[in-house]
């Protein structure tokens, strides 16, 4: 059950071997222009932006995306970009922790007053290209 995963999570913050493109990144491997950081998650500018604000809030760990954390196939590859994180943390913490990331971020840049958007896709449908849990913040212009 979900509760049972849920206190099951921890090995999640014991290995470095994420070999996605945002794990590099977590890493220093791949540059980034990070607007914020702290022991849990990292936020950088998108590479492509789709708004003036597009930022990615992604945790030190990795986890394809919602329904490996959530969903039936939660048991599969779960291994963490950092050997960093090493409190013991359940899903819904791991999600709950990128949107006050991201509500930082959004008053730091200063588009809490404007609005914004924060998205996540999760898998081909949604657009999902890189398989490693991430937030999208959107803002600095109206959002159709
Ligand atoms: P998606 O939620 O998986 O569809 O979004 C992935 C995003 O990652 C997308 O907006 C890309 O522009 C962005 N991105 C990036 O910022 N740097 C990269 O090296 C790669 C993708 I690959």
């Amino acid at each position: 059950s979900n509760q049972q995963r849920m206190a099951t999570t921890t090995s999640r913050f014991h290995t470095t071997t994420g070999s996605d493109v945002f794990s590099k990144i977590i890493r220093g491997e791949i540059p980034s222009t990070k607007r914020y950081e702290d022991d849990f998650c990292i936020a950088f500018d998108d590479l492509s932006p789709a708004a003036p604000v597009h930022v990615l809030i992604i945790p030190k760990l990795h986890t394809r995306g919602i329904s490996n954390l959530f969903g039936s196939g939660a048991e599969d590859e779960v291994e963490s970009a950092l050997p960093l994180v090493t409190e013991p943390i359940n899903d819904a913490e791991v999600v709950g922790k990128l949107f006050a990331a991201a509500a930082r971020v959004a008053e730091a840049i200063g588009i809490d007053k404007t609005g914004y958007r924060l998205v996540i896709n999760n898998g081909g449908d949604a657009g999902q290209t890189v398989f490693h849990l991430h937030l999208h913040l959107l803002g600095g212009r109206e959002l159709t």
